[in-house]
């Protein structure tokens, strides 16, 4: 193979590098014969690329090479876990079930390789000893070993002695190693004492295993035991399972593909395989509209029975929107599938130990049976929950728990599961730039780009590597989308007379930032799973695959390649000095996830813009927006009153915090004085209801919300003139009011902080009141709306330039905007005010205007503290309850606010 000189090598011979000359032996290495590895050689191949694949397995299949215990099947249907990428497959192959077994699917794998002849690049038997990146020649450096034993044994590295290998110099380095190929250690003592028959799962002997007339212990309850107990029942004398915790797992109704899905697919299969591509979870398939507690009981229950009977690891956890998200919606779903396992199960005692409680149901892979729960009707098969009974050691006849009780068995089944998604990349020696080994890179945790490239490891590319979706999709999607990401990103190379790729660290960064906050606002962190690493003694807990779903993810990838590959430095190895890097730093995304998941549903609902309203009909779309939002904290005490403004009484609400209850009854609360957001056309006293609550709650004041004179009713100075009247009042009456009348501060948000902003220069102005202090989250400042935010974020997150120009034009007359009072900004004097915490968002238009006016009140001597919030937008700092990733900053400024308050 190596030798013959490539396009992409030609490409470096040209431009004179003597490394390059002498050259490497192959372009690209490839390790793993799975799907991935397959696809990518024959891509490859076309692209007249040069590769070599090192497979430690004597045959071609990865996961169903190695995972052949009885029942394994794919827990996705054949239909839609195929190649796609030669059509004529679908012809040639006809898969005999709905979700195809091990063997058969091995049997397609094989088909692959021979119809294309991909073995002519693959060795096997061989596995990769170490991987050294050289930065001078920009080449790695492999060593391979050679397997010589038996590669079918239990050991977790695919078993085997080493035996010599040999030593290749590659550009580019391809781990197509799979997510679920490392077998977990059997971290249970005395693990090899047992004198018995062991066998794991992800090794399961090539001949079979006969268990008639044993007595046989499986120990774990994920989805390959699930698969394969009832199978080990039907021929063993005795079986005992050995639970730590029970999964959730619904029927697969294997047999034939269902009509459903056969009249999506046939006659339409480029659309269907488009759809499957752009997909959430890479399976074409209805999105949920609604949330499971939107509808009453008898309609989910019925939405529940039909996903039960629909049979796929989607159904039931895709029946609503919101099954991920919120914890009482997904208790509905749990519950309905263990009322399924108690109808199920005869025993009741054994009944309730299977089912699961400690974790929301989808947060582990569901699983999906044939026969799972029956087989615990079987009067020769037991279950022993470790829970209440550990394992205390396993010995030479059995297992020993530590009840005192002794299993004793002829067979132990570990079906303990994998180390997950990084274990077989970390496993081999892989050392970076400057020696830095990848295992060290990630020990907290994996930090890639994209799930594609790690930053210091030039030209390593993983497929469906960690914070890629991965396992959480479909997995024969996500590795085409991979590969093709992959290749065309070497032909990119190749055209622009490139051959190095890296991503920057900053992209990187942002990636594992943006995918662990993906996370965090969903459900997955509460499960100890293989998706966490949690699994593994030892290993850093953090969301391994990417949660945000195939389209977006496919999107990103598509962005970054479209902003001319955005986050990398690419670079031509002959280039020693690093002149001639192209390099394309930035975040591909960078706007929070719930934040975008949010704009995502907007979008699709296709609301008219505010701007586009009447005031009337915006305040009452306003209001019924406000309506469905979450009603924000509790807190001690509401009431409302009425104060008067400058032309006439005005509504207040009155918020006191949970603890000033607790407090002495006696004691005065600092007091805030809060103004609404609104463009001083939408909003009131309650619209900013559950950011009040937050508010109080977390400052210990007593929080007042007042109303003010909106326009186009009212015009300038109307709003800003209630707003002292607000002031006046809120002094004489803040004793009434249980506030303490010398810790009295102002608060609010974009036209009301602009309010708060504007009385504390007039306080100053007439010397009294004292202000404590003012919070300004994301306020107007600055009237001429022309600082780069205005360009930058004009469209789509929510304020919009158009809409801000809409507020300023129904409040104030364009030759009145330099006004003092209005823009603040500008004002002829920012010294002796209030200390500040000012607040702006990354994607705001008024973002610029909120720092500038941080910057100058410092200027003027004054204090204030800036806090940046970083991914959100105008309006994310309200969504109290309703947005996860603002709360952070927010409360940060409420500390800060609150401390300058007391
Ligand atoms: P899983 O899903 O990781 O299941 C492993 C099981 O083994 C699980 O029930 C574990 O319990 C149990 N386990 C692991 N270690 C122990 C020890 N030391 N003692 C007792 N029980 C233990 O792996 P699978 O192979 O079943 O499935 C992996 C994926 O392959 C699956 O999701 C599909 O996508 C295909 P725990 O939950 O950790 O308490």
């Amino acid at each position: 193979m190596g030798g013959h000189v490539t396009d992409l090598q030609q490409a470096t011979i040209a431009s004179g590098d003597d490394d390059a000359r002498s050259g490497p032996d192959v372009d690209v290495v490839v390790v793993g014969a799975g799907i991935a590895g397959l696809y990518l050689l024959r891509r490859l191949r076309d692209l007249g690329i040069s590769a070599r694949a090192f497979e430690t397995a004597d045959d071609v299949g990865g996961t169903w090479y190695w995972n052949r215990y009885p029942g394994a099947r794919c827990d996705v249907e054949s239909i839609d876990y195929q190649y796609t990428w030669d059509p004529d497959l679908l012809d040639e192959w006809t898969w005999s079930e709905r979700y195809a077994t091990q063997p058969e699917i091995l049997r397609y794998v094989e088909y692959v390789a021979d119809k294309h002849d991909l073995r002519r690049d693959i060795t096997f038997r061989t596995r990769i000893a170490d991987a050294r990146w050289d930065d001078t020649s920009s080449t790695w450096t492999i060593r391979t070993e050679r397997v010589d034993g038996q590669v079918d044994g239990p050991a977790d590295d695919g078993g085997g002695a080493a035996g010599t290998g040999e030593t290749i110099r590659c550009r580019w380095y391809v781990m197509a190693t799979g997510c679920l190929s490392a077998p977990k250690d059997p971290d249970i003592e005395g693990a090899g004492v047992f004198t018995g028959e062991v066998y794991v799962t992800g090794r399961w002997p090539h001949d079979g295993v006969d268990f008639t007339g044993k007595r046989v212990a499986v120990i774990g309850t994920g989805s390959s035991a699930i698969q394969s107990i009832p199978l080990i029942a039907d021929e063993a004398d005795e079986l005992v399972v050995l639970q730590r915790t029970p999964n959730f797992s619904i029927p697969a109704h294997n047999g034939p593909p269902t009509a459903d899905k056969v009249a999506r697919f046939d006659g339409r299969v480029d659309e269907y395989r488009e759809e499957a591509r752009w997909s959430s979870a890479g399976v074409p398939r209805d999105m949920p509209e609604l949330g499971a507690l939107q509808v009453d009981d008898a309609a989910r229950r019925a939405r529940y029975e039909q996903a039960w009977e629909e049979g796929t690891i989607f159904s039931l956890t895709g029946a609503y929107n919101d099954l991920f998200l919120n914890p009482a919606a997904n208790e509905t779903a749990a519950e309905f599938v263990r009322s399924k396992i108690r109808s199920i199960v005869d025993d009741p005692a054994t009944a309730e130990v299977l089912c699961p409680t400690t974790y929301p149901i989808g947060t582990k892979r569901l699983c999906l049976d044939t026969n799972y729960y029956e087989t615990f009707n079987r009067s020769h098969v037991s279950l022993v929950d470790l829970r209440s009974e550990p394992i205390e050691r396993i010995s030479e006849t059995g297992i020993d728990l530590a009840s005192g009780r002794s299993l004793t068995v002829d067979a132990i089944v570990f079906a303990t599961g994998f180390d997950a998604m990084t274990g077989a990349i970390v496993r081999v020696d892989i050392e970076g730039r400057d020696g830095v080994a990848l295992a060290d890179k990630w020990a907290d945790g994996p930090q890639t780009y994209l799930g594609l490239m790690t930053h210091g490891f030039p030209n390593l590319f993983m497929v469906t590597g960690p914070q890629s979706p991965s396992v959480l999709s479909n997995m024969a999607v996500s590795i085409e989308q991979h590969v093709e990401w992959i290749t065309d990103a070497l032909v990119a190379l190749r055209d622009e007379r490139l051959d190095v790729i890296e991503p920057t660290e900053l992209a990187e960064r942002a990636w594992v930032r943006h995918t662990n906050d993906f996370a965090d606002i969903t459900l997955f962190p509460q499960a100890n799973s293989w998706y966490m690493g949690a699994n593994v003694p030892g290993k850093a807990r953090v969301v391994l695959p990417y949660v945000g779903g195939v389209d977006r993810y496919r999107q990103a990838c598509v962005d970054v390649v479209e902003s001319g590959y955005l986050g990398f430095r690419r670079a031509n190895s002959a280039n020693g000095d690093r002149a001639g890097d192209v390099v394309n730093d930035g975040i591909i995304r960078p706007l929070a996830p719930d934040v975008m998941v949010m704009l995502d549903m907007m979008a699709e609902l296709g609301l008219p813009p505010l701007e586009s309203m009447t005031p009337t009909d915006a305040r009452a779309f306003m209001e019924a927006s406000a309506a469905m939002s979450p009603p924000g904290p509790e807190v001690a005490d509401i009431s409302d009153g009425t104060y008067p403004g400058a032309a006439g009484e005005l509504a207040y609400r009155r918020y006191v915090p949970h603890d000033a209850a607790a407090s002495a009854t006696d004691a005065l609360s600092p007091l805030i004085l809060y103004f609404h957001g609104g463009g001083w056309v939408l909003g009131h006293a309650t619209s900013d209801d559950a950011f009040c609550r937050d508010l109080a709650n977390r400052t210990g004041a007593i929080v007042v919300s007042v109303d003010y004179r909106h326009a186009p009713e009212h015009r300038f100075p109307a709003a800003h003139d209630d707003a002292w009247a607000a002031l006046e009042w809120a002094v004489s009456a803040a004793q009434e009011l249980g506030g303490d009348p010398d810790r009295l501060a102002v608060a609010g948000w974009s036209a009301g902080a602009n309010l708060a902003g504007h009385v504390c220069h007039r306080a100053r102005d007439e010397g009294a009141p004292h202000i404590a202090a003012q919070l300004l989250v994301t306020p107007v400042t600055d009237h001429r709306m022309a600082t780069p935010s205005y360009g930058e974020n004009a469209d789509g997150y929510v304020l919009t330039s158009s809409l801000m120009r809409w507020f300023m034009d129904h409040y104030v007359d364009g030759a009145r905007r330099d006004d003092d009072r209005l823009s603040i900004l500008h004002a002829h004097d920012l010294s002796g005010l209030p200390p500040a915490v000012v607040v702006t968002a990354e994607f705001d238009p008024l973002r610029d205007e909120g720092a500038a006016y941080a910057d100058a009140l410092r200027a003027a001597g004054g204090s204030a503290t800036h806090l940046r919030a970083g991914g959100q937008i105008h309006t994310s700092l309200m969504a109290v309850g309703a947005l996860a990733t603002p709360a952070e900053v927010r409360e940060a400024a409420f500390v800060e606010f609150g401390r300058l308050v007391d």
